[in-house]
């Protein structure tokens, strides 16, 4: 049957703030402290949403999660109103309060990892929330992002849910952002990459030597067995740990693919070469065609310039004239070597015809680019009907958030001004508001952090 990818970007949360929480994360410890704009954030979210939809391409919004979640810290051991537990902990423990304050869902390529109904064993669509357990910050997430999910793709008949990998450092689990899957038409069976960072249970595996290796090889096949997705439809990769030394903490800061598309750097994987002729095998054998690989060097572009510039972050789109396009972020057009890769790629993947450029300053100074912001589900027409209608994006949705987020955001958010018990009833006003817009239950999600 056929179908289309949408992409369901994350609306950044009025919690938008730069604690440097992200060890690994070069964007984000460089940022520590700094001012943030959560206002402007949102707002060039939204742009991109926009300019994306205006394209003809897929586009839904996930709603951002409730903060701050005061549950966990009464898990912890914290006790008392609200307003209490928060000046508590404000006084012991500034860096908890800033994980529970975190707008980190915002980037929902970590959210979970998508396999199309064509590729799965039951033919459903499948959907694995990750656990995120590598940061205390982002752990936090798996809940709301189940039960957010779990509402819009209600429908078992058609889609599964599963809730996060249970949290061990053995399943450590980022979701999409270590996830590229390559196909024919969206709608057919395509072969799913998965790229893991580190083994656990093999101590001898060889792993990145400073940074943490987020994604564990236990992980990923956990996934693959939820979805009933079969060896010859998947290649599992181990990430360059070199590449994670230098600040590529996801497989999406090095590599992109859509369709019969892969982007990568000569530095994205281990036995590069070796896995790039298996992946290509498989592609044919399965998809009936043969796999446009676009591979750039480091004389191209430095592992660093790919860091800074997050060329590999932008998102591939197909127009419904069947053109590719090449989302990227302004530090790539602001870069030579990104820059000229750009023009490299225009030239040399036949399938990819135009790039534009798009400013979403706010999200990259904590290392999130355009496509950690999207997460990438591939829906029939049947599937679109029956996923909760109020989030499908267009241009009265885009009107009634741009209105809200300027109603309801600040400009500035100090680290500091996570302390102010204002702060969090400020908030409480606005997920009420955004329950309407999207009519779905937030306020109700959140029952426990008031
Ligand atoms: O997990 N940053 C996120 C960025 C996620 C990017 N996603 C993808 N590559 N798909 C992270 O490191 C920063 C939070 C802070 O510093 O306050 C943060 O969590």
């Amino acid at each position: 049957m056929a179908a289309r990818e949408f992409n369901f970007d994350g609306l950044v949360g009025p919690t938008h703030n730069y604690a440097g929480l992200s060890y690994g994360n070069v964007a984000s410890t460089s940022h520590r402290n700094q001012v943030s704009n959560p206002k402007a954030a949102a707002l060039q979210g939204l742009e991109k949403m926009k300019q994306v939809a205006a394209l003809g391409v897929g586009q839904a919004v996930l709603p951002p999660l409730p903060r701050p979640r005061i549950s966990f810290l009464r898990e912890l051991g914290f006790s008392g109103s609200r307003q209490s537990i928060i000046e508590q902990v404000a006084k012991t423990d500034p860096v908890l309060l800033a994980s529970i304050y975190s707008s980190s869902n915002m980037w929902t390529a970590n959210a979970a990892t998508v396999s199309p109904a064509a590729d799965c064993g039951d033919g459903r669509l499948h959907i694995s929330v990750a656990n995120l357990a590598s940061g205390l910050h982002r752990s936090i997430e798996a809940n709301g992002t189940f039960q957010v999910l779990s509402a819009i793709f209600s429908d078992e008949d058609l889609f599964c849910v599963h809730p996060a990998l249970p949290c061990s450092m053995a399943f450590t689990d980022e979701g999409a952002a270590n996830h590229t899957r390559l196909c024919d038409d969206y709608g057919k069976p395509g072969i799913e990459t998965f790229v893991y960072g580190r083994a656990a249970l093999d101590v001898q595996a060889v792993a990145p030597k400073k940074f943490p290796a987020r994604q564990t090889l236990e992980a990923t096949q956990a996934v693959i067995r939820r979805h009933g997705l079969t060896d010859d439809r998947v290649a599992v990769l181990q990430q360059n740990p070199d590449a994670i030394d230098a600040g590529v903490f996801h497989n999406d800061v090095i590599s992109v693919g859509n369709q019969n598309v892969l982007l990568c750097h000569e530095m994205s994987f281990r036995n590069q070469q070796r896995e790039l002729d298996l992946i290509r095998q498989k592609f044919e054998a399965v998809c009936g065609d043969s796999l446009s690989i676009c591979e750039l060097k480091s004389t191209d572009i430095s592992i660093d310039d790919c860091v800074s510039s997050y060329l590999f972050n932008s998102q591939i789109l197909t127009r419904p004239d069947g053109k590719m396009i090449l989302v990227c972020p302004t530090e790539s057009r602001d870069n030579a070597s990104a820059k000229q890769c750009t023009e490299k790629i225009v030239a040399e993947v036949p399938a990819i015809d135009e790039v534009i450029f798009m400013d979403l300053r706010q999200s990259m100074n904590n290392g999130g680019g355009p496509a950690c912001l999207r997460l990438r589900v591939v829906l029939d027409d049947e599937q679109i009907n029956a996923i909760h209608q109020g989030i499908l994006f267009n241009d009265n949705l885009y009107g009634r958030l741009r209105t809200w987020v300027e109603t309801h955001y600040r400009d500035e958010l100090h680290v500091e001004d996570l302390a102010d018990p204002k702060l969090a009833i400020e908030i409480d006003a606005s997920i009420v508001a955004l329950s309407d817009i999207l009519q779905l239950p937030l306020f109700e999600f959140a029952k426990h952090d008031r």
